[in-house]
């Protein structure tokens, strides 16, 4: 017999340390208020999108609300069902708004998001999204994007020679494949991609779609110009 309590699906959850725990605790506080009866809400990855997500289901299930969550991976989905909360997709439904962490959000609001390797799924449901909150702690907060952070770009692994040798056309510093913590391969994104860690010199308004339009880019992490609201402590 399966003990539930530990089973792993349990396992699979935020079950470590969770830094800056107290900070965004009071985020997932705060957007879990905006949750209606009948929503259709994405759900983001990432430790602040776990916590929020755990009170977003308390409040569903204290106040007994129909709530529907369009998870952004398959962690996020995993955690919805850990909570008990309906999943669907953006093949059926789209979303009334979401909520989702960050890397680094500068004073534009322009982010850098991806250190999990689910930008994909994160831009599509936040594209679909009229807005989407993004929860963070003041530690995410820079003047100038992509100083602490690279910008994760997820790309076909048959592209791969001919994305690093167009990105020698941008004021690049360094790229870097993620590797597997084992380092017996490459990180592999859930669509079988993978992912290449680029510093960037200077980053405007105009990269994000620049880089777009190299084909074998499936996408970056930089997210530019979305409609988002950023709810810090
Ligand atoms: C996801 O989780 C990613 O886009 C982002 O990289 C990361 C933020 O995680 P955390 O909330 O744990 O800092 O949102």
């Amino acid at each position: 017999d399966v003990n539930w309590k530990n089973s792993l699906a349990v396992q699979a959850t935020w079950s470590g340390e969770i830094s800056n725990r107290r900070a965004k605790e009071k985020v997932a506080d705060e957007v879990s208020r905006y949750v209606k009866n009948g929503d259709v809400i994405g759900v983001g990855s990432g430790s602040t999108s776990y916590l929020a997500l755990e009170k977003i289901t308390q409040r569903v299930r204290n106040e007994g609300m129909n709530v529907t969550a369009i998870p952004t991976s398959k962690e996020a989905e995993m955690n919805c069902s850990y909570f008990g909360l309906p999943t669907s997709s953006l093949i059926s439904v789209q979303p009334d708004w979401g909520f989702d962490g960050a890397d680094e959000v500068d004073e534009n609001n322009r982010l850098i998001k991806g250190r999990g390797g689910a930008l994909f799924a994160e831009k599509l449901v936040m594209a679909s999204s009229s807005k989407t909150y993004i929860l963070i702690d003041e530690s995410k907060r820079v003047h100038q994007l992509g100083k602490k952070f690279t910008v994760p770009v997820e790309v076909d692994p048959r592209a791969i020679h001919l994305v690093e040798t167009k990105l020698t056309r941008f004021p690049v510093e360094h790229v870097r494949l993620r590797m597997a913590q084992s380092k017996d391969g490459p990180v592999l994104t859930e669509a079988g991609n993978v992912i290449l860690d680029v510093g960037f010199n200077n980053i405007g308004d105009r990269l994000e779609d620049e880089l777009s339009a190299i084909p074998g880019i499936i996408e970056t992490g930089l997210f530019i110009g979305y409609s988002v609201e950023i709810l810090t402590v």
